[in-house]
């Protein structure tokens, strides 16, 4: 399209999403900050997350800093970035994030909005070097700016998502974001410090021919699941599970596949959060092309019931994820 060659010439992300906020003139200014200070918070963890394996030799390197952070696991410090930014930025009135059993009520008197984020997602990779994510999802809180935060804010179906995204960790650093009006992936440039636009309007191949999921867990897995796979192997997909959410979404999102996260029999909800995880990356699905479900239902019309709450998760190209449903109904 004319735009991709228009966006092509190196935009970057804070002119990208000064863009669109003049494309789309409801889009308050308060949206745009909250994405730049997400977008900057993912730097700082980028560089953290870099920096991995000299963790233990840190001290050598000086880089001891006054919070001593250098001693904290990399989920609990990014964790505390992306806490920190939101705070700092003003937009925010609530957190719920992996890391924290409560809502984070950030006391900003001001900030009409909430924010769900798994801070550091497949935190179990980054030992091994392995690509690791941040997952995101902003709401409009429902109560009065300036009132106290109530779980209508917190607790809100992923369909009432104003904005979400995920930060790639991996042999790039990639942040792809949506507010409603399709999908833009942004690549880091180490040495300029910027996301700049390169995959503009992604669109998720409407079928595929990658499968995605533990399937060490196979003896656990409904007898309609366990036909899909037959299914999928009677087609000769690949099989590819990195065991990291957010670069097995997005290598199928560009590739086409499916990413299944089953209910098993020992954990029947599947293992998941709705909130930060599955919402998020339903709502990117869908804004490309593409389908998320828990098997029966489309996940952005779940009502939460919990903060934690956990759900199977069937998600990537549309024709995929409906075949998956339709092997499920079939075994019931
Ligand atoms: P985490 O939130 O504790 O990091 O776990 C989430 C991760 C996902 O990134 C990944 O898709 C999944 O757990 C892998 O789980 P399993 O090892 O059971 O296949
Ligand atoms: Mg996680």
């Amino acid at each position: 399209s004319t735009s991709s060659i228009a966006y092509s010439v190196g935009v970057t992300l804070d002119r990208f999403i000064k863009m669109k906020q003049d494309d789309f003139p409801y889009a308050s200014g308060e949206l745009s900050q909250l994405l730049r200070d997400i977008a900057l918070a993912s730097k700082i963890v980028n560089r953290e997350t870099n920096r991995a394996g000299l963790a233990n030799i840190g001290g050598a390197f000086g880089q001891t800093n006054v919070q001593g952070e250098e001693q904290q696991k990399l989920d609990v410090i990014a964790n505390i970035r992306f806490t920190r930014a939101l705070t700092k930025g003003g937009e925010v009135c609530a957190v719920v994030s992996e890391e924290d059993d409560e809502v984070i009520d950030l006391q900003n008197g001001s900030g009409k909005y909430v924010v769900a984020i798994d801070p550091l997602d497949g935190s179990s990779n980054i030992d091994v070097n392995i690509s690791i994510g941040t997952i995101f999802s902003i709401y409009r809180r429902k109560t009065p700016v300036g009132s106290p935060i109530t779980v209508e804010d917190i607790m809100q179906p992923g369909n009432q998502q104003v904005a979400a995204g995920y930060v790639l960790y991996g042999s790039s650093t990639m942040l792809v974001y949506t507010t409603g009006h399709g999908v833009n992936g942004f690549t880091y440039e180490q040495s300029l410090g910027e996301f700049f636009l390169s995959h503009p309007e992604m669109k998720a191949p409407d079928d595929g021919k990658i499968y995605s999921i533990n399937e060490g867990s196979y003896n656990q897995f409904e007898e309609g699941l366990k036909q899909y796979i037959s299914y999928c192997k009677d087609k000769n997909y690949s099989a590819r599970y990195i065991g990291s959410l957010v670069a097995d979404f997005h290598r199928n999102l560009l590739k086409g596949g499916i990413y299944i996260y089953p209910a098993t029999t020992k954990a029947p909800s599947g293992k998941l959060r709705l909130l930060y995880e599955a919402n998020a990356l339903a709502y990117i699905a869908e804004q490309a092309g593409g389908a998320a479900s828990n098997g029966h239902m489309r996940i952005l019309d779940i009502d939460p019931t919990s903060l934690h709450e956990r759900t199977p998760l069937y998600i990537g190209s549309p024709k995929m994820v409906a075949k998956a449903e339709e092997f499920l109904k079939a075994h019931k």
